[in-house]
């Protein structure tokens, strides 16, 4: 049910691409439709060219013969099309489940127009339930983590910060060669303040509050899709 629910909202934001347009490409299981119906699309003669926000849709894309471009080649993209962990009604997100969330935020400032895709298990009044990830240089962990933990603690993070782990207990790396740290906060009153105060810290490398990005987003529940803005 959820996996069509994903697919009907990435169906959705489809239709607000034409042809010719320069686009980002999510990352996670919600994006992975939207890129599956656009290869469709590609297949059927449509022209677009992309760019992916991980290895793990570029390979995606790639299969699918979608043609693929870079932020050095490409100036501006005209929309990025994304999945998020949670949506607060202002539209602001919390990213960075799928490890992408750096790649995405700059994919997603390089672009006119970012939309979500999400089904409406997503959606909170106030962020912060789902764990902030933090993406940190490997350089000088130890030091980072504990400034990172007074700053959570200081906007109100009652829970611990934990260096993200693969299933086989490795340290998970993402494709910018980073560390993951996800803070456990249960609630976000002040995401700018927080969000600033985080990228002040020197090992800090990017966060997963999208604040102010956001100004569109299809979510999809068993009454239909809804379209936030
Ligand atoms: C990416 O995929 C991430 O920023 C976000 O963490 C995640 C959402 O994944 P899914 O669509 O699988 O729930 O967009």
């Amino acid at each position: 049910m959820s996996e069509e629910l994903k697919r009907q909202a990435a169906a959705m934001a489809l239709t607000q691409v034409q042809s010719g347009m320069q686009l980002g490409l999510g990352t996670g299981s919600t994006a992975r439709h939207f890129v599956d119906l656009l290869g469709e699309k590609v297949a059927a003669g449509f022209e677009c060219i992309c760019v992916p926000t991980s290895e793990a849709t570029a390979r995606q894309a790639e299969s699918l013969n979608i043609p693929l471009s870079d932020l050095d080649t490409l100036d501006r993209l005209d929309i990025t099309i994304d999945g998020a962990d949670e949506i607060d009604p202002q539209l602001n997100l919390i990213k960075g489940a799928g490890g992408a969330l750096l790649r995405e935020k700059i994919v997603a400032a390089a672009s006119d127009l970012m939309i979500v895709i999400a089904d409406s298990s997503k959606l909170v009044e106030t962020l912060g339930r789902f764990p902030l990830p933090i993406e940190v240089n490997r350089f000088g962990l130890g030091a980072t983590r504990r400034t990172v933990e007074a700053v959570c603690r200081a906007h109100g993070c009652a829970g611990e910060v934990r260096l993200r782990t693969t299933a086989t207990g490795e340290s998970y790396v993402t494709d910018g060669d980073h560390l993951i740290l996800d803070a456990f906060f249960g609630r976000i009153s002040q995401p700018e303040a927080l969000s600033a105060d985080l990228l002040d810290i020197a090992g800090v490398v990017q966060h997963g509050l999208f604040l102010n990005m956001c100004k569109k987003a299809y979510v999809a529940a068993p009454d239909g899709v809804r379209t936030l803005s």
